[in-house]
C-alpha cells in the first residue's frame, strides 16, 4: 500500500510492478536489452551475460537495434494488456550507450506514448544525461549504488572508463560515488523518481549497505532495493580465489529489516532479465523472439 509515501509520489508508483508490492500481481513489466557496452567493471560481472546489477545475471538476452526494441514494444503491447512499463537495464549499461537507449526511448514515446519508460544505471555516465532523461519524460530511474565509501568501493570496483581514461583502485570508486550522489540529486530535483538498488556481498559491502540506505535516502531516492549477489562460478565472481559466497535469505531478511523504518524496501524483486517480458516472476521472452516478432505484421 501507501506506506509512508506522500500522495504525488503514490500516484505515479501505484501502477509500477516493481514501484508498488500490489501492481505486480496486475501490471506486466518489459525490458528491451539495446545496451551492450559499459564504462565500469563490477567483480561479480563477467560481460558475456546481462548486468548484474539490474537483471540476472548469467542468461544470456538477445540484442536488439533501437528499431527491433521499438518493433517489440508493439508486439507485446498488443498482446498483453497489462504492459504497462519499459525499462532498459542491460545487458551492459544504457547510459553508456546513449544513442541506442535514447533513440528507443523516441521511437517508442513516438508509437506508444502510454507506456512508461524506466531505465537502470551505474550512474557513472548519470550526470551527463538527466537533462535528456527529462525530455524524454522517463520519470522513474534505477541507480545501482553498492557503497558510499571509496575503501569499500575498490574492493567491488577494479575500474571505471570515463572520459577516455581508465581509472583503478580508490580513484575510481570515488569517482564512481561522487558522480552516483550527483545523478542522484539532479534527478530527484527535477521531480524523477529515483530507486536504489545495492547488491549485497557477504563481507565486503554488507555491514556498510545501511550507511548507504541513510545516503540515498538523504538525497532523495524514495525506494531501496537491496538484491542478493547471485554467486556461481560461471557469472565470473572473483572477489576471491575460492569465489565470493552470496548472502543467505536470513542475512539478507536481516539487513533489509534494519534499513526499514529510513525508508521504503522493495522485497519483491525477481531480479528479471535484460530482456524480460510479462508480470514480474513469469517470463514470456520466449514468445516474443526477434523472429517471432518479424513474423507478426
Ligand atoms: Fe525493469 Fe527495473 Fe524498470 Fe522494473 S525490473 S528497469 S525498475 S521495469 Fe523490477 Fe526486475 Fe527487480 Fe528490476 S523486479 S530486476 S527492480
Ligand atoms: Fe557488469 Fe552491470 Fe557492472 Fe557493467 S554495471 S560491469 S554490465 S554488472
Amino acid at each position: 500500500g501507501q506506506g509512508d509515501l506522500p500522495t504525488e509520489i503514490w500516484e505515479k508508483v501505484k501502477n509500477h510492478p516493481c514501484y508498488s508490492e500490489e501492481a505486480h500481481h496486475h501490471y506486466a513489466r518489459m525490458h528491451v536489452a539495446v545496451a551492450p557496452a559499459c564504462n565500469i567493471q563490477c567483480n561479480y560481472c563477467n560481460r558475456k551475460y546481462d548486468c548484474a546489477n539490474e537483471s540476472r545475471p548469467g542468461v544470456v538476452s538477445e540484442k536488439l537495434t533501437p528499431e527491433q526494441a521499438a518493433k517489440k514494444v508493439l508486439a507485446v503491447a498488443s498482446t498483453i494488456p497489462q504492459m504497462t512499463v519499459l525499462g532498459i537495464a542491460g545487458p551492459g549499461d544504457p547510459l553508456a550507450n546513449p544513442e541506442k537507449t535514447f533513440k528507443t526511448f523516441e521511437l517508442i514515446n513516438r508509437t506508444a506514448p502510454d507506456i512508461k519508460l524506466c531505465l537502470s544505471t551505474n550512474g557513472l555516465a548519470l550526470p551527463d544525461h538527466v537533462d535528456t532523461i527529462a525530455g524524454f519524460n522517463v520519470d522513474h530511474v534505477t541507480i545501482t549504488i553498492n557503497m558510499v565509501d571509496p575503501e569499500v568501493g575498490a574492493k567491488i570496483y577494479p575500474w571505471v572508463f570515463w572520459k577516455h581514461k581508465r581509472y583503478t583502485g580508490y580513484e575510481a570508486a570515488k569517482l564512481l560515488t561522487d558522480r552516483q550522489m550527483l545523478g542522484l540529486e539532479m534527478l530527484t530535483e527535477r521531480g524523477i523518481l529515483c530507486k536504489v538498488n545495492s547488491v549485497m556481498i557477504p563481507g565486503i559491502n554488507d555491514k556498510h549497505l545501511v550507511e548507504v540506505n541513510r545516503a540515498v535516502k538523504s538525497r532523495g531516492a524514495f525506494l531501496h532495493n537491496i538484491m542478493p549477489l547471485i554467486s556461481a562460478p560461471e557469472h565470473g565472481t572473483v572477489f576471491g580465489l575460492n569465489g565470493q559466497r552470496g548472502p543467505t535469505a536470513q542475512e539478507l531478511k536481516a539487513l533489509q529489516d534494519s534499513c526499514e523504518g529510513e525508508m521504503n524496501m522493495m522485497r519483491h524483486c525477481r531480479q528479471c532479465r535484460a530482456d524480460a517480458v510479462g508480470l514480474l516472476g513469469e517470463d514470456r521472452s520466449a514468445e516474443f523472439t526477434t523472429d517471432k516478432i518479424m513474423a507478426m505484421e
